[in-house]
């Protein structure tokens, strides 16, 4: 877990000044939100068994299609690599900033590390890995999962008690529609933006759509848009502002400032 060190990051006068006069603050949270609890983001390289795979053709349907073993080994090791990592310091100041302001979280992350540092989250586009479903017949599979302590090729994934078929991470995948309830409450999230409020983008590229248009939809409403992100993206030209740093040190200097 990364220590914040305040004294590092640079946070430019304005965007302290917008999160202060904002009523209601909008979160936007990807993969980078987590890196600093060990979990790689999406598009780093991956490591061992997976690192000759493209993450974004293991996430589809038809991986899953030709070759479901070997699909759930590499969800079955992201699970176990969840359970096993704690919320950072990124993660604790938006439980924290929600004392401040009213704070709006809708994630594409399929971990549930908000939650875990004491967040409410408003949805969760892209699924959670935990909630696990029949692939043929959407039976919530809620027993126990072995989860391998060492990475494995091939697990054969559980199987459904209702009709047998085999048993999928509940996230979303590539052509996939998102959940409806996600997509309502994101909608509904970014309606109650008003000018004046604030929308912090936090660790994604920005590359993965309908999710890397929300930052326009909340500006479109009259929020301040502010890029959290070690690095330039996709969406950076939309954004008001770009605080350039780590996710656990950026957040918890914003809510130092708050706060101080
Ligand atoms: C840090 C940091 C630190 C590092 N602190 N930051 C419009 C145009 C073009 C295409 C489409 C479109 N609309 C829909 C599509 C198709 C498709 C899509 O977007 N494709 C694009 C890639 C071109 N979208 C879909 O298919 C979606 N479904 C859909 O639209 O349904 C309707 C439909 C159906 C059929 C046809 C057409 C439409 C579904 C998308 C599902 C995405 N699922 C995944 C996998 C989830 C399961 C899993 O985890 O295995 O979600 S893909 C993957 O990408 C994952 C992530 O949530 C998502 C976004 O990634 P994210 O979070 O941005 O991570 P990274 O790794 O990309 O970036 C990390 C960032 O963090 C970097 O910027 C770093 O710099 C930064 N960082 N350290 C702060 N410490």
């Amino acid at each position: 877990m990364t220590t914040p060190d305040e004294s590092t990051i640079a946070l430019p006068a304005e965007v302290l000044t917008a999160v202060q006069g904002a009523r209601r603050v909008l979160v936007l949270t990807g993969a980078g939100m987590s890196a600093e609890s060990g979990v790689p983001t999406f598009r780093d390289a991956q490591s061992g068994l997976w690192e000759h795979f493209d993450p974004s053709q293991l996430a589809t349907q038809e991986a899953w299609g030709e070759d479901p073993p070997f699909v759930w080994a590499w969800y079955a090791w992201r699970m176990q690599l969840v359970r096993d990592v704690d919320p950072n310091a990124g993660h604790r100041a938006l439980a924290d900033l929600a004392a401040l302001r009213e704070v709006m979280i809708v994630t594409q992350n399929v971990d549930d590390l908000h939650e875990r540092a004491g967040s409410s989250v408003t949805a969760h586009v892209h699924g959670r890995l935990g909630e696990l479903r029949c692939a043929d017949c959407g039976a919530p599979y809620t027993a126990e999962v072995s989860l391998p302590v060492e990475p494995m090729e091939r697990i054969d994934p559980p199987t459904c008690p209702e009709c047998e078929g085999d048993v999928r991470p509940g996230v979303v995948w590539f052509g996939e529609m998102l959940p409806d309830a996600a997509v309502a409450a994101t909608d509904a999230a970014i309606d109650t933006l008003e000018p004046g409020d604030v929308a912090l983008v936090v660790g994604t590229s920005g590359v993965v759509y309908p999710a890397a248009g929300y930052p326009a939809m909340a500006r479109a409403e009259g929020a301040t848009v502010i890029e959290i992100n070690p690095t330039e993206t996709e969406i950076s030209d939309m954004c008001d502002h770009h605080v350039r740093g780590p996710a656990a040190e950026v957040l918890p200097a914003l809510v130092a400032g708050l706060t101080g």
